[in-house]
């Protein structure tokens, strides 16, 4: 017996992964994890980092219940292992409740799983759905997403520093609003965190499972090479873009906003603070309509300390 089976055994997730050195994804994941049972929980994973990392064939570093699903289907493959656990729950005349936990990225989440994750919200499916939102298709080589925010320049969405025969200024859509989209289908419990909040993190999870019927937490994972930010800045990043007002602590409890931000003596810092940090927006601090896209981008906190009462 090695000594990784013996700590396969006590952990969740194991420290055997191959994520990047410092990745904010994976400060989440592990923050999530101390919010359950791992001997009474079941994961269906979407490929996407979270995944591909953690099992390198044929190792795994998951000591509990885990399922890897496609890109597109963990909320599907959820619906069905709490379909076949209600059905062995009536034929043993038992009342016995796992927990599951459908996971991915926001590729996974706000693009292409989105239909099957709407089919299960929509049905009232019992299982709580977190996506570990990079704000791109880190895996793949940082792809743009719907949950790429304004501005960032992606390999799909580059900045003129980066090609020069491009006048493109980033990313030019809004990031989608899928906890609006969650509320709108009446999901019980939604919440939002950031790799900064580890602890807030843990606790969601906690109250989100004691939830029947869906719940959704969406959780910022600043990924190193994505954001092109400095290996031990996750958490820093993390925490800034809560500051900002950019990505607020946010919790609904059957549709009705209780908690918001940090505190209720919330002060913004600036958002130059958090875009100069990161070299995906570096171009907006050398370009010259650059000032414009700032303060595009200092509206859209502006929007959301007021839509979610932070100050
Ligand atoms: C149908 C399908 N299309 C594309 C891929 C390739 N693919 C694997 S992971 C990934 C990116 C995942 O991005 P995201 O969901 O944001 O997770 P992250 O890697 O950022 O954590 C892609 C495009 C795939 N596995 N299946
Ligand atoms: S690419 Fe980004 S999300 Fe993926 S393991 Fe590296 S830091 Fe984490
Ligand atoms: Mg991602």
């Amino acid at each position: 017996m090695s000594i990784v089976k013996k700590i396969n055994k006590k952990l969740p997730l194991s420290s055997g992964h191959n994520a990047c050195a410092g990745c904010g994804e994976f400060v989440a994941v592990m923050a999530a994890m101390r919010g359950i049972d791992p001997e009474n929980t079941i994961i269906a994973n979407a490929t996407g980092c979270s995944e591909v990392t953690t099992t390198a064939y044929p190792n795994s570093a998951w000591g509990m219940p885990w399922i890897h699903s496609l890109f597109e289907n963990s909320s599907a493959l959820a619906s069905g292992i709490r379909a076949a656990l209600n059905q062995q729950n009536k034929k043993n005349k038992s009342e016995k409740k796992i927990k599951i936990i459908a996971q991915g990225g926001d590729g996974a989440t706000f693009d292409i799983g989105i239909g099957l994750l709407s089919g299960a919200w929509e049905r009232g499916d019992d299982f709580l759905y977190i996506c570990y939102d990079t704000e791109a298709y880190s895996n793949t080589g940082i792809q743009a997403s719907g949950s790429t925010p304004y501005g960032a320049a992606t390999t799909t969405t580059p900045s003129s520093d980066q090609i020069s025969e491009t006048k493109s200024f980033g990313a030019e859509q809004r990031k989608k609003d899928m906890i609006s989209f969650a509320l709108s289908h009446g999901v019980r419990y939604v919440a939002q965190s950031t790799a900064g909040f580890p602890d807030d993190i843990t606790a969601k999870v906690k109250k989100a499972l004691e939830i029947n019927g869906p719940s959704y937490i969406q959780i910022l994972a600043p990924c190193i090479p994505g954001w092109k930010i400095k290996s031990d800045d996750a958490i820093k990043m993390g925490k800034l873009a809560v500051q900002t007002g950019l990505y607020p602590l946010l919790e609904y409890v059957d549709g009705k906003l209780s908690k918001s931000s940090i505190n209720n003596n919330f002060t913004p810092v600036p958002v130059e603070n958090y875009l100069s940090a990161q070299g995906r927006f570096k171009h907006l601090f050398t370009n010259p309509t650059g000032k414009k896209e700032i303060d595009h981008i200092k509206q859209l906190a502006e929007e959301n300390i007021i839509k979610y009462k932070m100050a």
